[in-house]
């Protein structure tokens, strides 16, 4: 059985159904999406029914999706991606938010662990804080403010740590630190690309946005 973990979807369905024919995965294999599933992109109603609806496959809480279970619970004002991935979900938008509520913040694997956001150096996994694990823009700039490098070049832990949430090569391209921090978001509701990552045998597979979505929606929307 083969692990099939897919970086920021970001309601890039179009792409998911690419990534998913390219992979060539079995019905034994397990498929994990790091978080960000549905915000800024034209499809995040389809990624939801194919979530709901695709038992081997399963996600992690995004940031994006926190963001959400925020504007529901009057804990934050709703954004322009938040609000459009609502107007897109139309009626399954209640239940996409229940099953938001049950997402995990981390998982660990026999071969990694995996999250969407950051990993506070030198604190052990099961005592992260949420908004870390998440990638919340006020945890970002602590990290920025307390060390004097990349939080990732400080990873000491003894699993590979399988992220999304950032490109942290600027260049739209898979993320690998020294074979201990592997950043799979690539961008694609930006124009870059869909990526996974097939465990175990650490082979990288990866289709390219078909347009730069977030781009076109804002512009078709109005938004700046
Ligand atoms: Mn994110």
């Amino acid at each position: 059985m083969a692990t099939f973990i897919i970086g920021d979807i970001h309601g890039c369905y179009d792409e998911l159904r690419d990534l998913l024919d390219k992979a060539a995965l079995t019905t034994e294999d397990r498929i994990i999406i790091l978080g960000d599933l549905y915000n800024r992109g034209p499809n995040p109603r389809s990624v939801y029914h194919w979530l709901r609806d695709t038992p081997q496959a399963s996600s992690l809480m995004g940031n994006h999706e926190y963001y959400h279970l925020q504007t529901v619970d009057g804990d934050k004002d709703v954004s322009p991606p938040t609000l459009l991935t609502r107007w897109f979900m139309d009626e399954d938008y209640h239940a996409a938010i229940a099953h938001m509520r049950t997402l995990p913040l981390y998982m660990e694997l026999d071969e990694a662990i995996l999250l969407h956001g950051f990993y506070e150096p030198g604190v052990p996994l099961a005592d992260q804080r949420p908004g870390m694990l998440l990638g919340l823009d006020d945890e970002e700039a602590e990290l920025k403010a307390r060390f004097d490098r990349p939080w990732y070049e400080l990873y000491e832990g003894d699993k590979p740590l399988l992220v999304g949430h950032r490109d942290y090569t600027g260049e739209q391209k898979v993320f690998v630190y020294e074979d201990r921090v592997y950043g799979l978001d690539t961008r694609c509701v930006y124009g870059g690309s869909l990526t996974g990552l097939l465990l175990p045998d650490w082979k990288f597979v990866s289709v390219p946005a078909r347009d730069d979505h977030w781009a076109t929606l804002k512009q078709r929307h109005h938004l700046t």
